[in-house]
């Protein structure tokens, strides 16, 4: 049986294999999916996050790093997703332009199916009017914006004024997340809401579906 350390020390020196082999492990034992990502791969990437600052390791081990994440997550998807309920709605997903780091945004696809709701993910590096052709596309009531770089996130509001712009704003909410984000930041852009995590993210779409 595979334990919680091992998975994390998996993840954090990139190796996918085994992380995918600790997590299988680990999902047949009494751990719920929810534990093993909250304690095992979300500290595992912060660990990677850190050490990557520090400049400890480099690039190529942080994207070693996300594939076993990847991997890991894979094996926990099905299982976070057991538990859907009835449909909640449509909800269009995406990393905004310029950013291709998908593995917050990912776990926020998760959970919200796992709540219910469809999701259109649209990938990373979406520009404004992808993100609102989707949502138009697909009847979508909100769009759910990712960004992990300071230099990125600013293409949120972009993302917002175009929704204006076009006179959409009546018919879409938009919800801005990702690690250099802050509840303050979204009410400067015009946002809609704001979510620390996927759990958050959740509530806070469920809240502004019901509007
Ligand atoms: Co990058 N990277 N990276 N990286 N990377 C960060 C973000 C960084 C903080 C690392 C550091 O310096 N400590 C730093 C940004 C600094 C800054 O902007 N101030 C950084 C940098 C600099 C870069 C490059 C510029 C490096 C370079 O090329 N020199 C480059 C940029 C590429 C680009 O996007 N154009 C780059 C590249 C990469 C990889 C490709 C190698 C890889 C991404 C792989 C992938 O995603 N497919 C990568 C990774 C993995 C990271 C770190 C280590 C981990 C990110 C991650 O996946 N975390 C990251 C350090 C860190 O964040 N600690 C770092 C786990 C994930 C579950 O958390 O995404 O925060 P997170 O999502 C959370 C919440 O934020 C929230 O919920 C999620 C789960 O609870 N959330 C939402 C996210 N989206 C949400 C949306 C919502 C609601 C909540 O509503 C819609």
């Amino acid at each position: 049986m595979s334990s919680l350390q091992e998975l994390s020390e998996a993840v954090q020196r990139g190796d996918a294999a085994a992380a995918s082999g600790a997590t299988t492990a680990l999902v047949g034992g009494d751990i719920g999916p929810a534990d093993i990502l909250n304690r095992a791969l979300l500290p595992a990437m912060a660990v990677i996050g850190e050490r990557f600052r520090e400049r400890e390791i480099f690039l190529p081990d942080v994207l070693l790093a996300a594939r076993a994440m990847k991997a890991a997550m894979a094996v926990l998807e099905p299982l976070l997703l057991r538990d859907g309920v009835a449909k909640s709605g449509v909800v269009v997903l995406g990393t905004v332009r310029g950013d291709l780091h998908d593995i917050g945004k990912n776990l926020v696809s998760v959970m919200l199916q796992g709540a219910g709701y469809d999701v259109v993910d649209l990938g990373s590096d979406v520009d404004a009017d992808a993100f609102i052709d989707a949502a138009l596309d697909a009847d979508a009531a909100v769009i759910g914006m990712s960004a992990l770089l300071t230099t990125t996130m600013t293409e949120m509001a972009a993302v917002v004024r175009r929704i204006e712009e076009r006179g959409l704003h009546d018919r879409l909410r938009t919800i801005v997340g990702g690690a250099p984000l802050s509840e303050a930041f979204a009410r400067e852009i015009g946002a809609d809401g704001f979510a620390p995590d996927a759990t958050a993210a959740v509530e806070r779409i469920r809240e502004l579906v019901r509007r």
